[in-house]
């Protein structure tokens, strides 16, 4: 793969799949006005879930870079994260009041489950530091993605949900994601094969579960 780092080279390998996570159905009704709201409301009410289960996740990467980086900056990085998951929140609420969503008792759907269970996976300690931050990195990078298509100057992304769009699909969400992307290349650099073909598997688990997480928000 020449002078492209691992992770440039992961999602030209696995092309079809990254495609089908960053440019799902949902996403592209968002960006052509089409978007049913009542799909919307269920994918706001259950990403606050899976939001609220991705601070843990993002302590336990802290953590993996306090006690294994050689660089400091990732910890700068990382709290950068922690603290937008915090405005994330806080915009949640916010949010789910304006389209009068109920956030509180509401159960997470199968797929949800299942990407939460993931994630509590990935927390162990025994997970390699270049495997979580290639899973966080993935992470981040399928809504930075998927939610900067509906900010395109062809799109018809309604008004009211451009707010949404802008919270990922923003320049400066952007920048952070390429931060996170050069860690991860630099942790995988260094790696084992055995660690490579694990952060590999991870960028590919995390795809699915984006894919079935869309797929959910659709449905029903
Ligand atoms: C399902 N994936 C899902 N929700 C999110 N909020 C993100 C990624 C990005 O933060």
């Amino acid at each position: 793969s020449g002078d492209m780092g691992r992770i440039a080279s992961w999602v030209k390998s696995h092309r079809p799949m990254y495609h089908r996570a960053t440019q799902h159905p949902f996403v592209v009704g968002i960006s052509d006005g089409s978007v049913d709201l009542s799909a919307f409301k269920r994918w706001l009410a259950q990403d606050y879930i899976f939001v609220k289960e991705f601070v843990p996740f993002l302590a336990s990467v802290l953590l993996k870079a306090w006690k294994h980086s050689d660089d400091e900056s990732d910890m700068e990085i990382l709290l950068g994260g922690m603290t937008s998951l915090s405005d994330e929140l806080a915009w949640f609420r916010k949010e789910a009041s304006k389209w009068d969503v109920k956030l509180v008792g509401i159960a997470p759907q199968q797929a949800n489950l299942e990407y939460c269970r993931f994630l509590q996976s990935l927390m162990l300690p025994e997970v390699d530091y270049a495997v979580a931050i290639t899973a966080f990195w993935a992470i981040e990078t399928v809504y930075q993605e998927s939610f900067s298509l509906c900010l395109d100057s062809s799109s018809k992304t309604p008004e009211e949900l451009m707010e949404t769009c802008q919270r990922w699909g923003s320049a400066n969400f952007g920048h952070y994601c390429c931060s996170l992307q050069k860690i991860a290349d630099r942790c995988l650099e260094k790696a084992s094969s055995d660690i490579i073909r694990k952060a590999e598997e991870a960028f590919v688990c995390v795809l699915e579960h984006e894919v079935n997480f869309w797929n959910m928000s659709c449905g029903e």
